[in-house]
């Protein structure tokens, strides 16, 4: 049998297997110059005797919590942005027939990655995962961990030089050595058969090219066992009737218990089955419409300036959303982690997850390009089974050119080709009101391809209204469906005044100008969803003013604190059913 799709190389549902943490304190070593190669810093020596010149010690020093930015923990890394070297010892009892897995949930923004003082990975991209089969490089009892991480900008990264968000370093995001059988189950994909409601898909490939292999999959709740055998390239693919399937739907989620066994490898997983699609404008979830009542928010945990790494934390960021009445989130602007994005389909959010393809990017640099394949590979191998992800967002403010065009363009059809039962989208601010024609229009020769047009759109703050809102007309791609995927203004909470004045920084003017929006979008035909910019007040270093901003982003319907603006209590009412 050829498998009819794609198999992906990160070990599926990584979060649900037998592992070893490797959260926790790090020792920690600033390496400004970029001198630690050199140094060797991957290995833990120690100088003794007479001649033995080693200029460092692992022991002593800084220490970091892993996961967590290195920003918020020390006050001397707050604006560092450069080379630092993290290590760690950890013990291991080696079981022979098993394999390791080392996998990294996310390092910010690259990263070297030395097992014993061999390098066993490097990584770029801070919002992906990536993993290393250490089994053979493993020793019985003492292993010792080296990590070279930077998190410079660069012009031909994804994002590139600036950001409208903090560039926080680190290893940010959970570490594991996991503990598989072999062969084990390396990848799975797991969905309803694309026009059906009853009829699930479960494509699987064991990590060795094994023909013959029994892959049984149970899923108590619906009464279903089934097995069927891998072909010779170790892959197998059932087609399972399920009678009575409940879907999984926006605040109505229903995921089940599934078990994928083969040989000694058993993963029990929560899945969930939905279909998404277009109708002209609007956005079917298993067949019926839904308006995206959606907030975006940044991996962030204001209150305490650093970036959100625990399930904890993931609490905070979705409760917000729930409680603000929302059926959807966008997880702006990059791949968040694991926990938000399970516990948000555990809650009922459908999710618009995008790569941090963010304005200012090199599109006509080859390696760029690699780099978003990357990116969107990365991020469909780790989500592609969480059905609350309804859209894959590709862009994000990029502005139409032919060299842009390209890249988007082929970036489009390699998603395609990896996911096809999914929407595609990307967020624009070109859609401009044109007065000739009394109406928004947008010129964009690459938007056509994609199934959700989101348009970010900031009326009454970088633009002023032409029109009072009541009288503005909308014709921007009007046989698809849109969505408004960013609009608002800065208000610093508690501060009150003038409705008219956008100087004010007041709550009134934010209120007002939500107010505003609300009405200008009952006169976009195609509007499938709206999503404000953004949930909380957010760390960015392009807010420089000193009264109100002190490089907040204070457009949040909630502010840095958590308190509720005005402006929360207007999205709550539109939201609320
Ligand atoms: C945008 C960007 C977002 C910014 C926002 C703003 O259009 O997509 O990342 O933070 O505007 O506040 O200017």
């Amino acid at each position: 049998m050829k498998a009819l799709f794609l198999f992906l190389s990160l070990i599926f549902a990584p979060y649900v297997r037998e592992s070893i943490s490797l959260n926790g304190e790090w020792a920690a070593i600033i390496d400004q110059y970029d001198i630690g190669l050199n140094k060797r810093l991957f290995t833990d020596a120690n100088a003794r005797g007479k001649t033995d010149f080693v200029e460092y010690s692992w022991e002593g020093g800084l220490r970091l919590q892993v996961p967590g930015d290195w920003n918020h923990q020390d006050p001397g890394l707050w604006w560092y942005e450069g080379t630092l070297w993290y290590a760690r010892h950890f013990q291991v009892t080696i079981s022979p027939g098993t394999r390791r897995i080392l996998y990294f949930a996310g390092v910010s923004h690259r990263c070297e990655v030395f097992l014993n003082g061999i390098k066993v990975a490097d990584h770029e991209g801070a919002f992906t995962p990536f993993q290393a089969d250490v089994t053979d490089l493993l020793l019985e009892g003492d292993n010792f961990l080296a990590v070279r991480v930077n998190n410079n900008r660069r012009k031909d990264a994804i994002p590139a030089m600036s950001f409208d968000w903090w560039n926080y370093g680190g290893i940010t995001r959970d570490v594991m050595l996991l503990e598989v059988p072999s062969p084990y189950i390396e990848d799975s994909f797991i969905r309803l058969r694309k026009g059906t409601h009853n009829t699930i898909l479960a494509d699987i490939r064991l990590s060795e090219a094994l023909a013959g292999f029994e892959v049984t999959i149970t899923i108590p709740e619906l009464k279903i066992r089934k097995t069927v055998k891998t072909d010779d390239s170790g892959q197998a693919r059932a087609e399972i009737k399920a009678k009575k399937l409940q879907l999984w739907a926006p605040l109505a989620p229903k995921c089940y218990d599934i078990t994928i066994s083969a040989g000694d490898d058993t993963v029990t997983e929560r899945i969930g089955f939905r279909e998404i699609d277009v109708d002209g404008t609007r956005i079917l979830v298993n067949g019926n419409p839904v308006f995206l009542k959606c907030i975006s928010f940044h991996e962030e945990i204001p209150m305490e300036k650093r970036r959100a790494c625990s399930e904890a934390d993931a609490h905070i960021l979705v409760d917000a959303a729930l409680e603000l009445g929302c059926n959807a989130i966008r997880l702006a602007h990059y791949p968040q982690n694991e926990y938000i994005v399970r516990y948000a389909e555990e809650k009922g959010l459908l999710i618009w997850e995008e790569i941090p393809l963010w304005q200012g990017i090199d599109f006509s640099n080859e390696d760029t390009y690699h780099k978003a394949e990357t990116y969107l590979y990365e991020m469909i191998a780790r989500d592609r089974n969480r059905c609350a992800i309804g859209l894959w967002s590709i862009s994000n403010e990029t502005r139409p050119a032919p060299d842009r065009d390209a890249f988007l363009s082929r970036l489009l059809s390699y998603g395609r080709s990896l996911d096809d039962s999914r929407l595609f989208a990307s967020a624009f601010d070109v859609a401009y009101y044109i007065p000739s024609a009394d109406e928004f229009q947008m010129k964009d020769d690459f938007a056509g391809q994609l199934d959700v047009i989101g348009i970010n759109k900031y009326m009454g703050w970088y633009a002023p209204w032409p029109k009072p809102a009541p009288e503005l007309r909308w014709n921007v791609f009007p046989d698809k469906p849109l969505v408004i995927s960013e609009f608002g203004c800065e208000a610093k909470a508690g501060t009150f005044g003038n409705t008219d004045v956008a100087s004010s920084w007041s709550e009134d003017y934010q209120a007002a100008l939500y107010r505003d929006n609300l009405t200008m979008f009952q006169n976009i035909p195609n509007l499938a969803g709206v999503s404000p910019w953004i949930l909380f007040d957010f760390l960015s270093p392009y807010r420089q003013h000193p009264a109100n901003q002190s490089f907040f982003n204070r457009k949040g319907v909630l502010s840095d604190k958590g308190e509720k603006k005005k402006a929360w209590y207007i999205m709550n009412d539109y939201y609320r059913p």
